[in-house]
């Protein structure tokens, strides 16, 4: 018998239409006669929050009230794909909506579709929020989640007709939103620029200009734990709507002057992804959601206190730091307990560093950033005095522990005119973690070497995770099925663990052919997808081999790109016997930063040579590329669970994590992968004869660094990888154009910085073990069975219980 615990709430299919018929009446004011998909979107959206109200009430209400410890998630990002489906399973009416909604005449694909992603991330940090507050909840664990609510998200990716990206705005807020909850009711003042002056021996920041940070609360429903947390996303509004005076004057554009000047602070997600971008308005941003969060935090927890006893606010909320976009909150808790609430220094040094935790997500070193203290001394000059001020004690306190004055230098935090955000972190908070063991021992080794020689014990590691909900049960409903029907229970989705039932099935030739069932199915799916949203003619049964990550050299897609060229003109030259070759389908899927000009020009390369590719008909049937445009959650959802190799193929010591990649394993596709990131921890767990690793190690990379690496020694000693380079310059992808992709070729042979030409050969050898197992479909899906089974480890939910016990030490609500 099979044990089910997924929540199902008692509300019939009939009732819930009902519901959505009442709310389309009295919310919309349409009948369900005039009313479209996108109404019942709406109607049912506002359906599901009314269920989910008491215990999101009550939750905050034991919040609260109890004495259970709270998180405060800051994130610059939460990329948080479509809400509708996710809250319809964690309020148990998923049946009931899709019976309500055909029952009042709609298709219930056609209104899930009308709901249109919230794109306020550019990549894994952003989903990585996303899936920690989902497992919070799921947890009971009290948290807000705190950040921008963003007006226009990450760019809407197209390509021109020569393959170009061609970013496009993302209106995501002009259709009605069901989600949000703005509360004008719970604003917080949020002031810029002016200076510091003494009264009465004391300092006061007389600012120049304030905005009006707004709230916008989402849910945050939990699975199967009756919890409900927030979401509270700010955005900008102005306190001067309009000077009526000027605009008599008919200077319109002078009367909103002010306004949009407020208003721009949460306009705009910057489309960067690791590398930072010295602007103004950034910082601007990063203070504006950090300083409305933390006066929020007071409000809520101290409520109606005039005077409250902030010596206990570490013991009410934890704030993670995630990366170093709201590391600003770290002198802004020390003027808020000094300035406002008049406790000394120490006191106040002693709660900020209680309350804050940093994580980071990097090992490149221009992605930590550093801003001028010439900005933040015009935009916040309080803050940079209290910069300047943690600076002194901290050398101080080097001093003291007898570290030698040029590594004092090294480490200062304000140094000339910089302030080093990663280094504030490290010292300001009780712990910083790394996102994967690697990465984490990196960060002690290197980047932050010197800081973890002086405080070792702030060092740790969480390994990252996905959230199940989303990435398994929801995108992969074929293989959710299969695994409660072969572990007897679907109590895996809190428990990921269990998969590990699944282990023995892989040698059950009846299950592996269930398994391989679901893939097939699922590939059928999503080549039906790709003809309705792209055109694109993919043919399932080919094996589908996927690359979809942010665009960036150190992930190197130039790797696979020669690699795919290499195998092209073999198959064309007839170097590869007809046999040899298992027809495959290459997908990829990445957006590029706008000013990124080598990733750019990368993904025009790919678009070129799926062009060449997918029209000869020499390669036809054996080999074909596909590049679905505007990568994003719902791509993502319907491309994983149809992947049968995915890859993972960063130089080593570049990813910190990665979270693809267990998002792959969890759907039964095997990796080709290096020794970088989680895939270290992920090919540890389902067995290195079950993973395709390929390429230099961390040390080997440092070693070929030290000896001086010539990219064009590998060029001129491998005849395939010189073949491939010379068909992208001789203009085999641009109609005979020459020059098209010289800046790129030039690159790869007098830098390539992430040593692409020097793990070519590796790459490219391994491709026969992965051509041969796949050759043996029931051996595959028998390895992608123990990829399922071992993956339990690479839930948000087991991420969370680390940081919980390792670092916030606290959990669940009573
Ligand atoms: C990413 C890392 O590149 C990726 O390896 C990791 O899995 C993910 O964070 C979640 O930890 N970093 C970013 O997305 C990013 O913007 C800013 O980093 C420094």
């Amino acid at each position: 018998m099979t044990e089910i615990t997924a929540p199902k709430s008692p509300v019939s299919a009939e009732q819930f239409a009902d519901e959505i018929r009442e709310q389309l009446k009295y919310g919309q004011g349409v009948t369900v006669e005039q009313a479209t998909p996108a109404d019942v979107y709406v109607a049912a959206s506002q359906a599901v929050r009314r269920h989910l109200m008491d215990s999101w009430m009550q939750t905050q209400a034991d919040m609260v009230n109890g004495t259970t410890k709270a998180v405060g998630y800051l994130s610059a990002e939460f990329l948080m794909g479509k809400q509708l489906r996710n809250a319809l399973l964690n309020a148990g009416l998923t049946e009931q909506f899709d019976t309500a909604v055909e029952s009042l005449g709609f298709n219930y694909q056609d209104v899930i579709d009308a709901e249109h992603e919230p794109g306020l991330g550019n990549g894994g940090l952003g989903r990585l929020a996303a899936c920690f507050i989902d497992s919070l909840a799921s947890l009971g664990v009290p948290a807000f989640g705190y950040g921008i609510q963003y007006k226009y998200g990450i760019f809407e990716q197209a390509f021109d007709k020569d393959g170009k990206q061609i970013e496009k705005p993302d209106y995501w807020l002009t259709n009605e939103e069901p989600w949000g909850h703005i509360d004008y009711n719970r604003s917080q003042k949020v002031s810029f620029g002016g200076e510091v002056v003494e009264e009465g021996g004391k300092k006061v920041w007389k600012p120049a200009w304030s905005v009006r940070a707004v709230p916008v609360d989402y849910m945050v429903p939990g699975y199967a734990s009756g919890r409900v947390n927030t979401l509270r996303l700010w955005s900008a509004k102005s306190y001067d709507e309009f000077d009526l005076l000027t605009f008599n004057r008919s200077e319109y554009l002078d009367a909103v002057r002010p306004q949009v000047a407020a208003e721009n602070i949460s306009k705009i997600l910057y489309p960067e992804d690791s590398t930072p971008q010295g602007k103004a308005l950034r910082l601007e941003q990063q203070y504006f959601f950090v300083a409305a969060s933390i006066h929020d935090a007071i409000r809520v927890f101290y409520p109606g206190q005039e005077n409250p006893d902030l010596t206990t606010f570490p013991s009410k909320i934890c704030f993670q730091l995630n990366d170093t976009h709201p590391v600003i909150g770290i002198p802004e808790l020390m003027r808020v307990l000094i300035d406002e609430y008049g406790y000394d220094w120490d006191t106040a040094w002693g709660i900020t560093t209680k309350t804050f935790n940093y994580t980071c997500h990097t090992l490149l070193p221009e992605a930590l950033e550093v801003w001028p203290a010439s900005l933040i001394g015009e935009l916040l000059p309080r803050h940079l005095e209290i910069i300047k001020q943690i600076n002194e004690q901290f050398e101080a306190e080097l001093t003291s522990k007898h570290v030698d004055s040029d590594t004092i230098k090294d480490m200062a935090i304000h140094t000339g005119d910089s302030v080093r955000m990663a280094y504030l972190a490290t010292y300001g908070g009780s712990h910083v973690n790394g996102v994967a063991e690697l990465h984490s021992q990196l960060l002690k080794d290197v980047t932050l070497k010197n800081f973890s020689d002086v405080y070792p014990d702030k060092f740790t590691n969480v390994t990252n995770g996905v959230t199940p909900r989303r990435f398994i049960k929801l995108a992969n409903p074929r293989l959710s099925d299969l695994i409660t029907e072969g572990l007897g229970t679907d109590k895996w989705l809190s428990d990921l663990e269990l998969l590990k039932g699944l282990e023995p099935l892989a040698a059950d030739d009846e299950f592996v052919k269930k398994f391989a069932a679901v893939k097939q199915a699922n590939k059928v799916d999503f080549s039906n997808y790709a003809k309705r949203e792209y055109g694109f003619d993919i043919d399932p049964d080919t094996m589908v081999n996927t690359m979809v990550k942010r665009l960036h050299e150190y992930k190197r897609q130039a790797l696979k790109i020669l690699a795919l060229i290499a195998r092209y003109a073999d198959i064309k030259n007839g170097n590869m016997s007809a046999d040899e070759v298992m027809p495959r389908t290459v997908v990829f899927g990445a957006k590029a930063a706008p000013g990124y000009y080598l990733a750019k020009m990368t993904i025009q390369l790919i678009n070129n040579v799926a062009r060449v590719v997918n029209n000869d008909p020499d390669v036809k049937g054996k080999l074909s590329v596909y590049f679905p445009w505007n990568y994003n959650v719902r791509l993502a959802q319907h491309l994983i669970p149809a992947t049968d190799l995915d890859e993972q193929i960063s130089q080593a010591g570049k990813e910190a994590s990665g979270t693809g990649n267990m998002k792959f394993a969890l759907n039964g596709a095997l990796t080709v992968g290096t020794l970088d990131g989680a895939n270290v921890e992920i090919r540890e767990r389902v067995g290195a004869e079950n993973f395709f690793l390929f390429g230099m190690t961390v040390d080997e990379v440092d070693a070929l660094y030290a000896s001086g690496y010539s990219p064009a020694a590998f060029y001129e000693a491998d005849p395939r990888l010189k073949q491939a380079i010379d068909m992208v310059s001789d203009g085999t992808f641009s109609n005979g154009d020459r020059n098209a992709f010289a800046p790129l070729v030039a690159d790869w042979l007098t830098k390539d910085w992430f040593m692409t030409l020097a793990d070519f050969h590796a790459y490219t050898e391994i491709q026969a073990d992965i051509e041969a197992l796949y050759a043996q479909p029931l051996e595959w899906h028998r390895k992608a069975i123990l990829n399922v089974a071992n993956s339990g480890y690479f839930s948000s939910d087991r991420s969370m219980e680390d940081y919980l016990e390792r670092i916030w030490e606290t959990g669940p609500l009573a």
